[in-house]
């Protein structure tokens, strides 16, 4: 009788024709998925996919949504040189002490509307995570009394065309909606200055707020549609989603983005007897 010998098979046997298959398979799939053959048509598909991923920020089309523009309430509102506070004494009634922590310096035991606040706190440790020191809070909530005191002090310190392109009138500050914030890095200098844009704190702000849902309100180059100077400290809180297309989209004022008309100075009406 013939012996049996032990079988054996050649490697490329076994694992060629699942490998083959496997390939065949993938390539299967692909085709199905694109429903293309060629690789230079399946490349064409993934880079449009990644331009479809620059999201089209239809959310301004959304009445409900536009309605809340001038709600004070809202994390939507506008408020601008032609669009004051209504009612232009609103005070928040979701008011609440930012938390100092080991990632931020509350010391002036100021206050945000609730969801900016939280908002704030996660930043600051994202900030501390990435090696950026500890946030301090300059200044957050702002009354209609004390936006007055500080426009009437700044017209003063620097006369009153100087004045209007650093400070609101009353009535028109974001600060008084409880979602603006004046943060600085004290270990890195430039407190409240416009060099504090060119300090790594600055950058990282500039770079990663809008993950927090907040936007840098006024940049270098947005003076003509806010009519304010630069202030890379001035964060405005807008939301998760508003600040993921803002930034996506490259836009760099409200303005822009809800496709409302500049506001570069006041509507001659404007008379505000505690802050001419
Ligand atoms: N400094 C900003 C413009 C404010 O006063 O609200
Ligand atoms: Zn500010």
């Amino acid at each position: 009788m013939p012996q049996s010998t032990p079988l054996y098979r050649r490697p490329a046997f076994v694992f060629g024709p699942p490998l083959v298959m496997a390939i065949a398979g993938v390539t299967l799939l692909i085709q199905a998925a694109f429903g293309a053959g060629s690789l230079g048509v399946v490349k064409q598909k993934l880079e449009t996919l990644a331009e479809a991923e620059t999201p089209a920020f239809t959310i301004r089309e959304s009445d409900w949504v536009r309605a809340k523009l001038t709600d004070p309430n809202s994390v939507f509102v506008v408020v601008n040189k032609h669009r004051q506070i209504n009612p232009k004494s609103f005070e928040p009634n979701d008011l609440v002490k930012v938390q100092s922590s080991k990632t931020l310096d509350n010391s002036r035991k100021l206050v945000l509307s609730q969801e900016a606040a939280s908002a704030l706190e996660e930043m600051a440790q994202g900030l501390s995570a990435a090696g950026q020191g500890k946030l301090f809070l300059n200044s957050a909530y702002r009354s209609y009394d004390y936006q007055a005191e500080l426009f009437i002090g700044k017209v003063k310190q620097y006369g009153k065309a100087e004045a209007l392109l650093k400070s609101a009138r009353a009535g028109y500050s974001e600060h008084q909606t409880g979602l603006a914030a004046d943060v600085s890095v004290p270990e890195q200098g430039c407190a409240i200055l416009a060099c504090f844009g060119n300090t790594p704190a600055g950058k990282w702000i500039h770079e990663h707020s809008w993950k927090y849902g907040f936007i840098v309100r006024y940049l270098e180059t947005t003076t003509s549609t806010t009519g304010y100077a630069y202030e890379p400290w001035h964060l405005r809180y807008v939301g998760k989603e508003v600040a993921r297309l803002y930034h996506a989209n490259g836009i760099q004022t409200l303005e822009e983005f809800w496709g409302l008309p500049p506001a570069p100075d006041y509507l001659s009406a404007t008379t505000e007897s505690t802050s001419n």
